[in-house]
């Protein structure tokens, strides 16, 4: 089978919610010689994404939505120790992942906090709904040299959250400490501008680059 063909077969099985299919494309992947990383960006991650959109069409229910996210989470115990021994290079910078406030929408943010950490960011993972406060008492606490930010919010209400991180930010003096990426997909560049974080990601593997570029 080829390349494509198995990172096809990956995708179908978190739509058709298979998670033991799942998990053994993911074995299948690796032993083709197909990185973790791209089985997760090319195969997993756009899976997930159909699963969302059927979703908001109605064509699948919250029952299918969370066998999906279980398929994805099997396939990812087979990926991650792999993704562990590809990672690009250490020492990238400190990467401090969350949930905004009210918003306990994970599957985004956690392709988005392993993809950063299989880039060589330390990873410091708040997980969900967390307290603006919370964040903004963890980016002071951070000694880190470099930091960047990485704040997920899946719906028009938390993502209001991500305004009053900034501006928190700002009040407590640690604003100039980090760089702010928020995503999610409500999140929009006019929004980054308008509430002066640094930048966007569409999808993990973007959230990826552009933390790389931005930490420079
Ligand atoms: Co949820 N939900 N949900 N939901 N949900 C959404 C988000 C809606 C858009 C669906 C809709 O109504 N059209 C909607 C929000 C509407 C809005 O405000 N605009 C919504 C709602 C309203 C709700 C509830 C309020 C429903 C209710 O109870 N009445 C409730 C909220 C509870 C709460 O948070 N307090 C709720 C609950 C749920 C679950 C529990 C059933 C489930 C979440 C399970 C979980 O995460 N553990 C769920 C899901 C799965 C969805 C949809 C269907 C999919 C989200 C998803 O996982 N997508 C979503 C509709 C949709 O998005 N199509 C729907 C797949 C992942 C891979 O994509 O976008 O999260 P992602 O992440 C990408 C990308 O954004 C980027 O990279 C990721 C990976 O490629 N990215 C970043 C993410 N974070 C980043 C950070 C960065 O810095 C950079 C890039």
């Amino acid at each position: 089978m080829g390349k494509q063909e198995i990172l096809d077969k990956l995708k179908d099985t978190i739509i058709k919610q298979d998670i033991n299919g799942c998990a053994a494309s993911a074995k299948e992947a690796l032993e083709a010689g197909i990185l973790a990383f791209e089985a997760i960006n090319d195969g997993l991650a756009p899976g997930m994404k159909i699963v969302g959109d059927k979703f908001e069409a109605a064509e699948i229910f919250l029952p299918q939505i969370m066998m999906s996210a279980k398929a994805m989470n099997a396939a990812m115990t087979v990926l991650a120790p792999e993704l562990e021994k590809e990672k690009m290079g250490e020492g990238k910078g400190t990467a401090i992942t969350y949930v905004q406030e009210g918003d306990i929408h994970d599957i985004g943010h956690r392709l988005v906090s392993t993809m950063l950490g299989a880039s060589g960011f330390t990873i410091i993972d708040l997980g969900v709904d967390v307290p603006n406060e919370k964040v903004v008492e963890e980016v002071a606490k951070v000694k880190a040299q470099k930091i960047v930010l990485v704040g997920s919010a899946l719906m028009t209400t938390s993502m209001l959250g991500q305004k009053d991180v900034v501006r928190l930010l700002k009040e407590e003096g640690v604003r100039d400490k980090v760089k702010i990426m928020f995503g999610g997909a409500p999140v929009t560049k006019a929004w980054i501008k308008e509430i002066g974080a640094d930048a966007t990601a569409e999808n993990a593997a973007e959230a990826a680059r552009v933390a790389l570029e931005i930490m420079k």
